[in-house]
């Protein structure tokens, strides 16, 4: 299996007339390929498995969200690149993780060979280290874009909480430890979801709005909404992980039923959480609305997820 079955990583934005949005994702591959350490570097291979594992071609869900969040709250949106690069390697770092054997054991993401198949175990489990460390030398960089210490001080804070035992890594343990077993209902699931997800979409928007001078209230709304979208896109992509095939979504289709995974369908019906994830995405937007008319490429952004199909 190669790289070329991926999609490129602005398909699932094409054909929805979103330029701006197009164009953020470019400035942010631009300024994310020099934020990665170059493959030639030593220790080569280290940085050739992280380079691998952060630039694939994954979606940049969660930089589009900080770009736009911090738009969205009266900033430039450039201000929030190193919050965008910073929230991306968390990302990458979690998948790269998960796909261990210790974890879900998987051979493709994003349509070609796991980060540990390609470079080995160890080097999977270290990429994964060096880029969550990545993550916050990049968050620092908040402040040579002019935003003040006290507020990187905070993307910090709300990063590292996004990534640690209560958020990220305590919802993999919660999800590892519902596998295989009786039912995990969907209370239990939503608590997976907020965890696995829904922290770092959340954390995402709330760096965005930071860089952008958002007040508190404006940051305590993009929390929420952050959490709202976030489980609405886990849940989303419970429902296209039952249906979908390796070409689409860079992954065996039904994984997740094979493994007895918890998802949302699976806990209360694909019916409900259909009707689920469309009230948590409509919910999402009218916060959107609330923000004003700056946030017109946060609203775009949410639709195109609503709207995704691989
Ligand atoms: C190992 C600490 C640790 C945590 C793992 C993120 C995670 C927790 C596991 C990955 C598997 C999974 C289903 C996570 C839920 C979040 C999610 C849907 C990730 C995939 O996000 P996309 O679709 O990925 O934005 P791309 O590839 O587009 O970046």
């Amino acid at each position: 299996m190669t790289a070329t079955i991926a999609p490129p990583v602005t398909a699932w934005l094409a054909g929805v007339g979103r330029r701006s949005l197009a164009s953020r994702l470019r400035a942010f591959e631009r300024y994310f390929t020099r934020v990665l350490p170059a493959a030639g570097d030593p220790p080569a291979r280290l940085h050739a498995a992280m380079r691998y594992a952060a630039l694939g071609p994954g979606k940049r869900l969660r930089p589009l969200l900080a770009l736009t969040a911090c738009e969205a709250v009266g900033g430039r949106w450039e201000r929030a690149l190193p919050a965008a690069a910073a929230v991306e390697c968390v990302h990458a770092f979690s998948l790269v993780h998960d796909d261990l054997p210790a974890m879900d054991d998987d051979d493709y993401r994003r349509g070609r060979l796991t980060t540990h198949k390609k470079f080995g175990e160890a080097l999977g489990v270290l990429a994964g280290d060096a880029l969550l460390a990545l993550a916050f030398e990049e968050l620092t960089r908040l402040a040579e874009c002019g935003v003040p210490p006290p507020r990187v001080a905070r993307a910090v804070r709300v990063l590292a909480e996004a990534a640690g035992s209560r958020v990220l890594v305590g919802g993999q343990v919660l999800d590892l430890e519902g596998e295989g077993r009786a039912r995990v209902n969907g209370t239990g699931v939503r608590e997976i979801h907020l965890r696995k997800t829904g922290g770092l979409i959340s954390a995402s928007l709330v760096l965005g709005g930071l860089a952008g001078g958002a007040s508190a209230a404006r940051l305590r709304a993009l929390a929420g909404m952050g959490l709202e979208l976030g489980l609405a896109f886990q849940i989303h992509d419970d429902l296209l992980n039952r249906a979908s095939s390796l070409a689409r979504l860079g992954k065996r289709a039904g994984t997740d039923e094979a493994r007895e995974k918890a998802t949302y369908p699976r806990a209360v019906g694909a019916e409900r959480a259909r009707a689920e994830a469309a009230r948590l995405f409509l919910s999402a937007l009218h916060g959107v609305e609330l923000l004003g008319p700056r946030a017109g490429n946060l609203g775009h952004l949410i639709i195109a997820v609503a709207e995704r199909d691989r």
